[in-house]
């Protein structure tokens, strides 16, 4: 029985991964911190916060005494840390929150887990994961081999460069500290409870309003998308099998291209429409209610700057130490996530026209910033 602590519980990945870690061991106590920024939503927390499965705090990484307590609280062994400020574009429009929440946030949380197991005799036990992304490795040429975890880092987005120095600040805390943490350097996520903000969320939902597909440049970039549950399953296996100390790539093995992505979803809403007729009634601006292909909203838009050509990873070390593999193809997986948000429009409408905050304010007193 481990006493876990989960950061940013109520982001996409975060949410994704109490539950699986709640079916996946039953046993273990689980604490959830979210500071509730405009990118949480713990809805599909409610059941498990109203039954006492997981204890559910609002409280920010970078406020130290909250930290100090919570570990003194709950005697920690287990900390999966992934509260972030997460998306390239806002890091690029309004940076400072990045550095706020990955860097000082990510090393407010290190001190505070080191400072408790140092006085706890508990540094050899236990655990500390650290999540991260493929971004800092930058940027890669169509030709060139994958990212492995001896890959240079040279990050270029606001975002990456935040997460880079917060990867830096845990190599840093094993090296001086002997802290017991690993990293994991993972490919682009989808799946469930994503923000409609990232690429795949925002086009299933704009084709099914009729909204232009806003592709930036002329879509060549490309991703290495990998299904949120696979990332889940790795970062559990990480966390209790992975040698401390280490970092894992975590990779999907799925490199597409920004125009084939939003090809297949165009193609995956389409053939929704044709077999359930009342997709028509439910969203008649959607080309597809009228028989005509989504692809038709596919619109080439001003480029993101420095935006980064290719990613991809070779996770060979996690499969072959830990036997973390894939499971879920990408046109499947995709299948799966078109077919839940058409199955949760009250969710993602709420999301967007803001209904969700007010919510959230009346039933539970959070004030969730714009
Ligand atoms: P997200 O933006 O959906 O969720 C982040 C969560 O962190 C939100 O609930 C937010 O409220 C919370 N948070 C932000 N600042 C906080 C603070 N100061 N204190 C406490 N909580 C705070 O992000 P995500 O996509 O779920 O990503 C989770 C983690 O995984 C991030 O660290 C991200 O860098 C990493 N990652 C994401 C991807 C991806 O494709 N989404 C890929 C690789 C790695
Ligand atoms: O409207 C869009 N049009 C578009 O062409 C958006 C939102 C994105 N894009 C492109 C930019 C990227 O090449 O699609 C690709 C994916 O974009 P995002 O969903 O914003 O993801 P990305 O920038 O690749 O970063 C994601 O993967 C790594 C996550 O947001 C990060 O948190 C994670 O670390």
């Amino acid at each position: 029985m481990q006493n876990v602590l989960i950061t940013g519980g109520a982001g996409f990945i975060g949410q994704n991964l109490v539950h699986a870690w709640r079916a996946a061991r039953p046993a273990d106590r689980l604490v959830v911190v979210d500071a509730m920024t405009y990118a949480a939503n713990i809805r599909s927390l409610e059941p498990l916060i109203a039954d006492r499965s997981i204890q559910f705090v609002n409280g920010d990484i970078c406020n130290a005494a909250l930290m100090q307590r919570l570990f003194e609280e709950h005697k920690f062994t287990r900390v999966a840390h992934l509260a972030a400020e997460s998306h390239v574009d806002r890091s690029i429009s309004d940076p400072e929150a990045f550095l706020q929440t990955n860097v000082l946030g990510t090393f407010t949380l290190l001190k505070a887990a080191l400072d408790a197991w140092r006085t706890s005799a508990t540094l050899g036990s236990a655990r500390f994961l650290h999540v991260s992304t493929d971004e800092v490795y930058g940027s890669l040429g169509f030709a060139d081999p994958a990212f492995t975890e001896s890959s240079p880092y040279r990050p270029n987005s606001p975002y990456a460069a935040s997460k880079a120095s917060s990867d830096h600040l845990v190599r840093a805390f094993v090296a001086t500290y002997g802290m017991p943490a690993l990293i994991t350097n993972c490919s682009n996520n989808y799946g469930p409870y994503q923000h409609p903000e990232k690429l795949i969320p925002l086009m299933i939902i704009h084709a099914l309003e009729g909204k232009p597909l806003p592709v930036y440049g002329d879509g060549s970039n490309v991703r290495d998308w990998m299904h949120v549950s696979d990332h889940c399953d790795a970062l559990m296996n990480v966390i209790e099998r992975g040698r401390s100390g280490e970092t894992y790539n975590v990779g999907g093995g799925n490199e597409l291209n920004n125009r084939d992505v939003v090809g297949l979803i165009c193609d995956a809403i389409d053939h929704a429409f044709a077999s359930s007729p009342d997709l028509a009634t439910r969203f008649p601006s959607c080309p597809a209610a009228s028989d005509r292909s989504c692809r038709m909203l596919i619109s080439f838009v001003t480029d993101r700057p420095g935006h980064d050509h290719r990613y991809a990873i070779n996770a060979a070390k996690l499969a072959d130490e830990l036997g973390s593999r894939c499971s879920m193809g990408f046109e499947s997986g995709l299948t799966q996530t078109v077919r839940w948000y058409l199955d949760h429009e009250e969710w993602w409408r709420d999301v967007t026209s803001g209904a969700y905050k007010a919510w959230i304010d009346k039933n539970y007193g959070f004030r969730i910033a714009v």
